[in-house]
């Protein structure tokens, strides 16, 4: 099975206790495997699926007979009763019978699309594994059914991944960028990139042979140039790799300022609900209340907290010390101030406390009640931080839509991008990494020949982390990790 042999090859562990630890799980990764495939709840099916692994069909006829009574033709869909262990009919459905390797495991895989019903799935789950004791199946762990798939070449690790991101998403673009991955568009990408730095080692590795070539070779065979397409390249994917992870992870936005600036009021009309409570009494926010918005399809959680400002009210005091914990975890922070007061020094002083490095977004609110008119100014901020000031009225929403401007621009969002993937923070680590040991790369050339085997290594790192992208080399503890957060019966 090709599955086997790219295990083999990808995973060999170095030591002994890794080597015996290597082939208990192949053994348990060919276990016979059954689960619900359908969510938790009532619904008008629900369907269980049995993966048989090693059992194969040898199990498969048998337990088709038990359950339904009959043979199934590969692939039919048959109206059947679903069989308890007195021959009298649980439930009623469809059977399907996938003979491997043409099913969503690449094993061969029986399903029983019943009633939606928890207590009547349930039975016929444990239906299923009483009936299968003998050639030991047993429930299926979380995303086991994608790691089977993954294991038996159906899916790489990206497109893997990708399957449980679209379960997942929870907007339409996160929906449709989900399926370009699992679809194998990000897959292609790095593919096409791992071979144009495979042919370029080829030619490096062949001069490292024939020393006395080296010097000519980085001209003749245009590594230079060569090099600065793959660079220009990844960084392309790099950026629509970003533009994905920021549609799946989204990002924090947390509402500061002093009491009475304005900050429920703004998350309100931000998310359109009365969600906050909203007083002319300062300190009216004790407890902090988060809502997820979505602006273009980008999850925003905007974090609406308490106002900033000396107190000896104990519970305020508590919500003050939490406002100054969600400004060190935000990815942007909404810096709230009354129009008609301006930066005032308490402004400052709790500006100075901002952390580093924070995009920061200064908001004159209240502009109704001035002459100030809605609109967006850049500021210079400390360092390299992005500092802006949004002038609007959280009251009559005039300027709002440019806040929602300027957070999307501070994403990083291109409106209209079509080739997203959705990808996740595992993946821009190793683009990134790939990146960085292209600038070397890039480096020992400029210096000549002599850096030609580090030239050489540095190509050979890059490759290494694009393969763990789709999976070709990646360590069993990153698949444990990665297939555990995977619902049951996918
Ligand atoms: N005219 C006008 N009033 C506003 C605007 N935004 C908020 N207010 C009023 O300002 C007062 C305080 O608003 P809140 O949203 O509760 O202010 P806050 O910053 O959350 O206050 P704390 O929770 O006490 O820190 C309320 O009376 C609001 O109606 C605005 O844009 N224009
Ligand atoms: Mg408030």
């Amino acid at each position: 099975m090709p599955g086997v042999r790219r295990t083999v090859r990808a995973r060999f562990p170095a030591d002994f206790s890794r080597f015996l630890a290597f082939f208990t799980m192949l053994a348990t990764d060919s276990d016979p495997i059954v689960a619900i495939a359908t969510a938790p709840g009532r619904g008008g099916i629900g369907v269980v699926r049995i993966s048989f692994g090693r059992a194969g069909e040898a199990a498969a006829q048998p337990m088709m007979q038990a359950l339904t009574g009959q043979t199934l033709a590969p692939r039919h869909a048959s109206y059947v009763p679903f069989l308890d262990d007195g021959g009298n009919a649980l439930d009623r459905g469809i059977a399907l019978y996938f003979p491997a390797p043409h099913s969503y495991t690449g094993e061969h895989v029986l399903e029983l699309q019943g009633h939606g019903g928890p207590i009547v799935l349930q039975l016929i789950l444990q239906r299923c594994i009483d009936a299968g004791r003998a050639f030991g199946l047993r429930l299926a762990e979380p995303g086991e059914f994608t790691r089977r798939a993954f294991l038996n070449d159906k899916l790489d690790l990206a497109q893997a991944e990708a399957v449980a991101d679209l379960i997942e998403a929870s907007t339409e673009a996160a929906v449709r960028s989900a399926g370009r991955s699992l679809e194998g568009a990000f897959s292609r990408d790095i593919h096409a990139l791992v071979e144009e730095v495979i042919t370029l080692r080829m030619l490096v590795e062949a001069t490292l042979d024939f020393p006395e070539e080296e010097i000519d070779f980085l001209e003749a065979a245009d590594a230079r140039g060569k090099l600065a397409r793959i660079r220009e390249r990844l960084a392309l994917v790099l950026s629509e790799a970003r533009q994905g992870a920021l549609l799946r992870e989204g990002l924090s936005v947390v509402l500061a300022g002093q009491p009475n600036v304005g900050k429920s009021s703004l998350l309100n009309a931000l998310a359109g609900a009365e969600l906050a409570i909203v007083t002319p009494i300062a300190g009216t926010t004790r407890d902090k209340v988060a809502q997820t918005i979505q602006v273009e399809g980008i999850p925003l959680h905007v974090i609406d907290t308490a106002g900033l400002r000396e107190t000896e009210d104990e519970v305020e005091k508590i919500g003050i010390e939490r406002t100054w914990g969600e400004i060190q975890r935000a990815d942007v922070v909404l810096h709230l101030l009354d129009a008609r007061s301006g930066v005032t020094r308490d402004d400052e002083s709790i500006a100075a406390r901002f952390p580093s490095g924070v995009p920061i977004v200064r908001v004159l609110n209240k502009t109704d009640l001035t002459d100030v008119a809605p609109g967006v100014i850049g500021l210079n901020g400390i360092g390299d931080a992005d500092l802006c000031e949004v002038r609007l009225s959280a009251k009559t929403g005039n300027g709002i839509h440019l806040l929602r401007g300027e957070l999307l621009r501070i994403a990083g969002w291109q409106a209209g991008a079509e080739s997203v993937y959705l990808a996740r923070e595992r993946h821009l680590i190793a683009l990134r990494a790939a990146q960085e040991n292209l600038r070397l790369a890039a480096e020992h050339a400029d210096q000549n020949s002599q850096a030609l085997d580090l030239f050489a290594e540095e190509l050979r790192l890059a490759q290494e982390q694009l393969n763990s992208i789709t999976g070709e080399f990646t360590s069993d503890d990153l698949l444990g990790v990665i297939f555990s957060r995977f619902c049951i019966g996918k």
